[in-house]
C-alpha cells in the first residue's frame, strides 16, 4: 500500500512523526551508516565524505513513500548505463574508467548564463536535500532510492532563462576514452534527454548528486543526473555536461532510435502500453512479486495539472 502525503518534499526532518517516514529514517541511517562503517576509503575521501554528509545534516528533506528502500547493492549493480553496455550488470563493471571530477557543464541557448559552469559553481553544495522517490524503468523495473540533490528549478533558475526559452535539453558525456559501450550503435551518443520547462520547473524534478547519504556512485550518473520520478526512468539522464534552453522540443536519444516505442513526455501511463509489452505491472528490483503501476508513478495529485486537456496517448 502507498499512502503519500501533499506536498511532502516541503517537510523538514524535525517535524517527522509519521511512522513510516520514521521506518524510511531509519531504514536510511541504518545503510548509510552500514556503509560508511564498511567502506575502505582513503583519508582524503573519508574527509570528502564527511564534509558531504554534514552539508546534508543540515538540510534533510524526505519525502514519505511507506516502502523499503530499495537495497543498495541492487541499486548499484543492477543499472541502465548503454555507454558502458547494454546488460544490467555491465555498468557497475565497466564504469571505473569514468572521471567525475573535476566537472563541468556547458551552458547555451535561451540563457544570460552561458559557458562552462563548474559542478560546485551549477549545484549550490550547502543546500542539499535528501529525497525518497520512486523510480519506474519503461523495461517494468522499479526502484526506491534516497537521492540527495537540488531542485532542478533551483539550477535551472540561476542559468536565468530568457523569455522565448520553452524546454530544456540534456547530454550526457560521451567520451570513447572513458565509456567503454560508445563504440556500439544501440543509441546515438551523446545520450539526449529534454522536459519542458514548466515539467522543469517543477518542485519535484531533481538533480541528484548522491545516494544513500553518499556521492553518486559512477554507474547511477556522478556526477550529476535528473530525476524526474513521474517519467519513465530513462528520462533520467546520468552524468551530464551539457544543459541548453531551447524554443523546440527535443529529440532524446531513445525518441531518435524508435519513435513508435518512446515520445518526448514519457509519463508512467498504467494505461498506455509500450507496442511490445503491458506498463500496469512492474517489478522492485531485488524483490520477487510484481505489483500495480501508478498513474504518473504515483505523483498524480502533484504533476497530472502539468498534462491538463492533452490527450496522453498521443502525448506519450
Ligand atoms: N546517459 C545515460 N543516462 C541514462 C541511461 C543511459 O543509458 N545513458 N539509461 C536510463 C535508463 S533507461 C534508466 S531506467 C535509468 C536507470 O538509472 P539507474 O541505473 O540509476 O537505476 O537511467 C537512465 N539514464
Ligand atoms: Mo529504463
Amino acid at each position: 500500500m502507498i499512502i503519500k502525503k501533499r506536498q511532502s518534499w516541503v517537510e523538514s526532518e524535525n517535524s517527522v512523526t509519521d511512522e513510516g517516514l520514521f521506518h524510511n529514517r531509519r531504514n536510511f541511517m541504518k545503510l548509510s551508516g552500514a556503509m560508511l562503517g564498511a567502506s575502505l576509503l582513503s583519508p582524503a575521501l573519508m574527509a570528502e565524505e564527511k564534509r558531504f554528509l554534514q552539508a546534508l545534516s543540515f538540510n534533510a528533506h524526505q519525502t514519505d513513500l511507506r516502502e523499503e528502500l530499495t537495497d543498495y547493492k541492487a541499486a548499484t549493480g543492477y543499472n541502465n548505463y548503454y555507454e558502458f553496455g547494454t546488460a544490467k550488470d555491465d555498468p557497475a563493471a565497466n564504469v571505473h574508467s569514468l572521471i567525475p571530477k573535476p566537472w563541468s557543464v556547458q551552458v547555451d541557448g535561451l540563457t544570460a548564463k552561458q559557458g562552462d559552469i563548474s559542478l560546485e559553481d551549477l549545484i549550490d553544495f550547502n543546500a542539499l536535500e535528501e529525497r525518497i522517490y520512486r523510480l519506474r524503468c519503461v523495461e517494468t523495473w522499479s526502484m526506491v532510492i534516497p537521492w540527495i540533490g537540488v531542485p532542478l528549478a533551483s539550477v535551472i533558475k540561476k542559468l536565468d532563462p530568457t523569455p522565448a526559452a520553452k524546454y530544456v535539453r540534456f547530454e550526457t558525456l560521451a567520451d570513447k576514452k572513458q565509456m567503454s559501450g560508445i563504440s556500439s550503435r544501440v543509441l546515438t551518443w551523446p545520450y539526449v534527454e529534454g522536459l519542458r520547462l514548466d515539467e522543469a520547473m517543477h518542485p519535484l524534478a531533481f538533480i541528484a548528486v548522491g545516494m544513500y547519504g553518499k556521492e553518486l556512485p559512477n554507474q547511477n550518473g556522478a556526477p550529476l543526473r535528473l530525476v524526474v520520478p513521474w517519467k519513465y526512468g530513462f528520462k533520467s539522464i546520468k552524468s551530464i555536461v551539457r544543459i541548453s534552453l531551447t524554443d523546440t522540443e527535443p529529440m532524446n536519444s531513445w525518441q531518435k532510435s524508435a519513435s513508435n516505442e518512446y515520445g518526448f513526455y514519457s509519463n508512467v501511463n498504467s494505461e498506455v502500453d509500450h507496442p511490445r509489452w503491458s506498463q500496469s505491472y512492474e517489478r522492485r528490483i531485488g524483490e520477487f512479486s510484481r505489483r500495480k503501476t501508478l498513474m504518473f508513478n504515483g505523483y498524480g495529485d502533484e504533476v497530472a495539472s502539468l498534462y491538463d486537456g492533452m490527450d496522453l496517448r498521443k502525448y506519450f
